[in-house]
């Protein structure tokens, strides 16, 4: 009797856990939405192309504490799961990347946590993307509560490189092979050159409109 209680009393606060994330996510879906309207209000132009956003299943999550060594415990994700509550954010160009990032930066309900510019420095695979872990703040009838989000912002083409990695991340059960690798990495350096290209095109193309 006493271990169905104590279960219960578990699977309620895995429950309310995840309510949580599911608050943090529709405050941050809310806050984006009028950060990047605002934007757009005052430059007459949508930075956004397309914004994904979810929360991270109780599966994913597990796998990523079992990556990370920790027990599978509430406690250890509420301190070790950084992106239960995950956004992404595509833009066409480059500059819109940093321009997101930087109405995030200024925004009076997002606290900045960490970030991680990916973009000038890729990781080993070529990966680049900027992230923000942020706090988002929740308000419960017993007061405000801080909850961790993961923001990614990057460009279309990034998107395009990352989304095709990802595939080829669950198509190799065991190591992935070093051509498969290497070409990776190679497309990684030619999308950097598209997207600097693509972003000076579209400043040569605002000259004439002005
Ligand atoms: P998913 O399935 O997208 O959620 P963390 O794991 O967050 O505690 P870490 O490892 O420092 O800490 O995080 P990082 O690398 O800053 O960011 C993690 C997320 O970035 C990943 O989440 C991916 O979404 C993305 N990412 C990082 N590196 C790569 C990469 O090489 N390829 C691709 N396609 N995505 C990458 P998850 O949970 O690993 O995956």
């Amino acid at each position: 009797m006493n271990n169905i209680v104590k279960k219960t009393t578990e699977t309620e606060k895995i429950e309310l856990a995840m309510l949580k994330y599911k608050f943090a996510l529709e405050m941050l879906e809310t806050e984006l939405n009028i950060l990047i309207k605002e934007f757009e209000f005052k430059n007459k132009y949508n930075p956004v192309e397309h914004i994904k956003s979810r929360i991270k299943s109780k599966e994913g999550a597990i796998i990523k504490l079992e990556k990370k060594g920790y027990d599978i415990t509430l406690e250890n994700l509420v301190n070790h799961v950084h992106d239960m509550v995950g956004v992404r954010i595509v833009c066409s160009f480059l500059s819109d990347v940093y321009n997101i990032a930087n109405i995030l930066e200024n925004s009076k309900q997002i606290v900045i946590k960490e970030k991680k510019d990916y973009i000038s420095t890729p990781k080993d695979s070529g990966y680049t993307s900027y992230h923000f872990i942020v706090l988002v703040p929740i308000y419960l009838n017993n007061g405000t509560e801080y909850i961790e989000a993961e923001i990614q912002i990057r460009t279309m083409a990034m998107d395009f490189w990352a989304s095709l990695d990802h595939k080829i991340q669950y198509k190799f059960s065991s190591a992935i092979p070093e051509e498969v690798k290497k070409e990776m990495y190679n497309c990684a350096v030619s999308i950097k050159k598209l997207d600097n290209k693509m972003m000076g095109l579209n400043e040569i193309v605002n000259k004439y409109k002005e």
